[in-house]
């Protein structure tokens, strides 16, 4: 009996175990109340007593000595898989890369905001169009060099139908469904048959307006695009409008604001006139009016389009419109709201 209690010590002091199952299997084999040592007490307490004091304290000393053993196994497995993930907690932590705004959306947030304060509701129409609420009902005529494939994008299974070339179609729909007072935004993605450039690219966007009521006139509108010019770039901007011309409105004007840069000094941005052009506008023309079922006669209305793109560009001094969808978050990182 002494001999096998030798054996089982010099047994128990070697074992190793390299995982919990391991470990498991020691503790069944030696130190369960099935395991050896276990089944060594009962064979002792069959034994004269005289046997039984030595066999005793020997067997009490493997019992204690195997106990040690399962503390240190377990040790030892606890300590090496913790220390394989290596995590130093006094290191500062890795910032969270909080996301922004897109510059376009900072500006066509802040050009509804003033418009919707001076009573615009906001509208939307759809990007893929039929020639007539993109062209014809804006009194484009049939031989118009917007309506050539240059410079338009049509579906090739369907030529009556094309991607829209400014957000003037909603303001059809609008005008064709409800009957003036008419007081709405058109912010949109539009697009036109342009090779890209810093200066033109296929698709950009607009935000167009519309006032359709009795009585206005075109100091309604130079006072609203004066009041938007104002909130958008300061109160000292001034604003001038140059004749010009487009087929859906009578009489039309393209608006200029005095330069950002150099305060209408003269420089590189506003080619030292001292003046950048910021939108285009006018009067509806009556057959508009007409093309939608609203009476000429009766009604008039002032309507205006800008690039937001343009306008994102005098306000934050962007040079090259190839930014904005490059997706470059070096770029894009950069802005921020301007209150
Ligand atoms: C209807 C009637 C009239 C919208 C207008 C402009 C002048 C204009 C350009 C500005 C820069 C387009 O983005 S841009 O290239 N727009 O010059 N837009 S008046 O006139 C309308 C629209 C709809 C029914």
């Amino acid at each position: 009996m002494e001999d096998r209690i030798k054996a089982l010590a010099t047994e128990v002091e070697a074992f190793t175990a390299s995982d919990k199952q391991g470990v498991e299997q020691y503790r069944l084999k030696y130190i369960s109340k099935k395991g050896i040592i276990s089944e060594l007490f009962e064979e002792m307490k069959r034994m004269p007593p005289e046997e039984k004091k030595q066999v005793g304290k020997i067997l009490n000393e493997l019992k204690q000595a195997a106990e040690q053993k399962l503390k240190a196994l377990t040790e030892m497995l606890e300590s090496s898989s913790s220390s394989s993930v290596d995590i130093d907690l006094t290191l500062p932590p890795i910032p969270n890369k909080i996301g922004n705004q897109h510059p376009l959306t900072l500006t066509r947030n802040r050009i509804i905001e003033i418009f919707e304060r001076l009573g615009f509701n906001v509208a939307d129409g759809p990007e893929i169009e039929d020639d007539w609420h993109n062209f014809s009902a804006l009194n484009f005529p049939e031989n118009h060099p917007a309506r050539e494939m240059q410079d338009t994008f049509f579906v090739e299974k369907n030529p009556d139908m094309l991607l829209r070339t400014h957000t003037s179609n909603v303001q059809i729909r609008l005008m064709t469904k409800q009957k003036p007072p008419l007081r709405a935004i058109m912010p949109g993605r539009v697009y036109r048959n342009e090779a890209i450039s810093a200066r033109a690219h296929c698709f950009f966007h607009q935000v167009e307006g519309l006032y359709v009521d009795r009585n206005v006139g075109f100091a309604d509108l130079k006072q609203t695009l004066y009041h938007f010019a104002k909130e958008m770039y300061g109160k000292d901007i001034k604003i001038r409008f140059r004749p010009s011309f487009f087929p859906f409105t009578e009489p039309s004007a393209e608006i200029d604001i005095s330069c950002l840069i150099c305060k209408g000094d003269g420089c590189n941005v506003c080619k030292h006139t001292g003046w950048v052009e910021i939108a285009g506008s006018g009067m509806v023309h009556p057959n508009v009016l007409k093309n939608c079922g609203i009476d000429p006669e009766e009604f008039t209305g002032f309507a205006f389009g800008m690039g937001i793109e343009r306008v994102t560009m005098l306000r934050y001094q962007v040079n090259d419109l190839r930014l904005y969808s490059e997706n470059d978050i070096r770029f894009l990182k950069q802005f921020h709201t301007v209150i």
